[in-house]
């Protein structure tokens, strides 16, 4: 039986694909919006543009009805987002990160769940030389957002530092081939001449063409027994395949995604399936073959509905395993078995091949900053002058300082407890496993606080957990101040998700390992009616539960929600 001739959605394109259309390649008036000193914003359309070059407009928004009183324009402020495949940094990377925060951002960094740096506040004025500075230590901010392939995450657990180097290689191969070619960034941004003459034709971008694609799309490799980078959330998830201590090559997941709009049933979080597996020299391959796919079929025409997964969805897996060994001329080979027993990080120091040792630390809210006497900024900067290994950001928001010798591993201790570090081991396990998006004062999206809120809220949930004996039970919980799930929110145990200021939908029963999406408990409730859910749920849960069984298990067990067994029955 012939199969059904594969088709994007009919619909006239949105406003975004015109102005990537009138674009040429992502310049639009970038440049010159840039150069106005009327405002310290720029038009909406050069915005659009500039996302794809690791950077959003945004404004302060703790001060935003102050100034609309005043009839000021909002305090327009940049984010920028660097690329950093599998959140690996130098020290001498780190630094210059350091030293951009405090001079021309806010005077902190953010460690992202896409194991990257974001500095928050940059003025317009200032953004020219940040980015050049950025890219003096061999780093950049291209396709760190937008309509592209993004900052391709990896496994960053430090127990199997042999296999992770491999597979941070392969990360790192993935990200640079897949950047786009248009040479507008470094026009922009880095003073480089324009060829006159250059031919205006989709051989520019002989992958994404001149439209790019309908959407964003991400790539992440986790290597089991760790899912600490959610494999299952990536639009292309690659699950490496490691036997005697060698890399075979990967397990092929495709159609993941955390994103969806409150009160909107046709869209939804979904988990990545697994079609295959393809050796780690087909990684690339695999990589360009299904983004083509997206590229080709997705829907330009309703942004919402534009993420790879639901192409998956309306198309089907199997038809869209068929286009992609089509368009391969060769056929995946069966998936291998693979097992994963969490997504969250461990902390504190293990020693790993050849002597190193690797030390992670736990990062509220993958925010670095000095408060009080934990001088977190202060400290790090301090390792990043002494250290010779590697900074690795973590897919959680936390930090692992990697290859470190005996002897400097003295000499880190002594900074930690000097600037009162620490790596999370005296917290409740559940704050250990906690991740919040940025959301206020700086996402132009929040409906509600989510990184300066987790907290404190954990800090109430805290007395609880003690109460029943549950300080050492790893429970994921996640935060995120909007449905677009910046938090992985539905793929937490328990998880939260901003209505409007101090209301959030509470999520349960996400699997430990990353592998079952959550369902929603209760709707818009404030924290009191949150403790007092939890205050019922967690000593059932200290006291029913079976040897071994995870929160997320039981809560489905005990009848508490339904199971989720699919993104398309999320809502359900
Ligand atoms: Fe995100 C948009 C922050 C990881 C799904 N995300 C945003 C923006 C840029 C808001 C905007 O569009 O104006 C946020 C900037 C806030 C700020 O002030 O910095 C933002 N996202 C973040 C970060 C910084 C959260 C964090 O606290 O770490 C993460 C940066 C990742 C990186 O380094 O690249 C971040 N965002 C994610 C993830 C998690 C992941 O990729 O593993 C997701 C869910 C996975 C996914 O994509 O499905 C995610 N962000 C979104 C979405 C929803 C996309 C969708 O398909 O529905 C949006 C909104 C959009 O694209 O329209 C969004
Ligand atoms: Fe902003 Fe929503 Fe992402 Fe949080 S989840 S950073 S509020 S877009």
């Amino acid at each position: 039986m012939r199969s059904q001739p594969l088709k994007a959605p009919e619909g006239s394109p949105s406003d975004v694909e015109r102005i990537k259309q009138e674009s040429n390649y992502l310049r639009g008036s970038l440049k010159e919006a840039m150069l106005d000193s009327i405002s310290a914003g720029i038009p909406d359309d050069d915005n659009r543009l500039l996302k794809h070059h690791g950077s959003y407009l945004q404004d302060d928004r703790d001060l935003r009805n102050e100034r609309q009183k005043q009839k000021l324009e909002p305090a327009y402020q940049f984010m920028l987002r660097v690329r950093l495949p599998g959140g690996v940094a130098t020290p001498e990377q780190w630094l210059v990160m350091d030293e951009l925060a405090r001079q021309y951002g806010n005077g902190t960094l953010k460690l992202t769940t896409r194991e990257t740096f974001q500095i928050h506040g940059i003025l317009k004025w200032n953004m020219k030389n940040t980015i050049q500075k950025i890219n003096t230590v061999l780093l950049d901010t291209i396709a760190a957002c937008g309509d592209v392939n993004r900052n391709v995450m990896c496994a960053s657990n430090p127990d199997q530092s042999e296999i992770h180097a491999e597979v941070y290689e392969w990360a790192k191969t993935l990200s640079d081939q897949l950047l786009p070619h248009t040479r507008a960034y470094h026009e922009i941004w880095l003073d480089e001449e324009k060829v006159i003459g250059a031919p205006e034709t989709g051989e520019i971008e002989p992958m994404y063409g001149p439209l790019y694609l309908p959407r964003k799309f991400k790539i992440g490799i986790a290597v089991p027994p760790a899912n600490d980078i959610d494999v299952f959330s990536q639009d292309l998830g690659f699950i490496a395949i490691v036997e005697n201590n060698k890399l075979l090559g990967f397990n092929v997941a495709i159609g993941g995604g955390m994103g969806m709009t409150h009160g909107d049933k046709a869209t939804y979080p979904q988990l990545a399936k697994v079609i295959g597996f393809c050796l780690p020299e087909q990684l690339y391959e695999v990589a360009e073959k299904t983004i083509t796919i997206q590229r080709d079929y997705g829907n330009r025409s309703v942004r919402k509905n534009a993420r790879f997964k639901y192409t998956v969805d309306r198309l089907g897996l199997e038809s869209i395993k068929r286009e992609l060994e089509n368009r391969l001329g060769w056929s995946l080979a069966e998936a291998k078995p693979y097992h994963f027993d969490h997504n969250g990080d461990r902390y504190g120091w293990v020693q790993g091949v050849k002597g190193k040792w690797h030390l992670t630390l736990f990062v509220e809210g993958g925010r670095v900053k000095d408060q009080d006497d934990y001088r977190l900024m202060t400290g790090l900067r301090e390792m990043a002058k002494i250290h010779t290994g590697e900074f690795r950001l973590t897919a959680n928001q936390n930090l692992t300082i990697a290859n470190v010798s005996s002897e400097k591993k003295k000499i880190l201790n002594e900074l930690i407890e000097k600037y009162g570090l620490t790596d999370g081991n005296d917290y409740t396990a559940l704050r250990r496993n906690s991740i919040a998006c940025v959301a206020m004062p700086t996402c132009g999206l929040a409906m509600a606080e989510a990184e300066r809120y987790l907290p404190s809220l954990i800090d109430k949930v805290d007395k609880i957990i003690e109460e029943n004996g549950l300080h050492h039970e790893d429970i994921t919980i996640r935060m995120t101040g909007c449905p677009n799930g910046c938090a992985r929110h539905a793929l937490a145990e328990i998880g939260f998700i901003g209505k409007a200021p101090g209301k959030y939908n509470m999520y349960l029963g996400a699997a430990f390992d990353g592998s079952r999406l959550s369902k929603m408990y209760r709707e818009n409730i404030g924290e009191e009616e949150i403790l007092s859910e939890l205050r019922l749920i967690l000593p059932r849960y200290a006291k029913e539960r079976k040897e071994d069984e995870h929160f997320g298990d039981f809560v489905i067990r005990a009848g508490i929600v339904k199971e989720t067994t699919d993104g398309t029955n999320f809502h359900q």
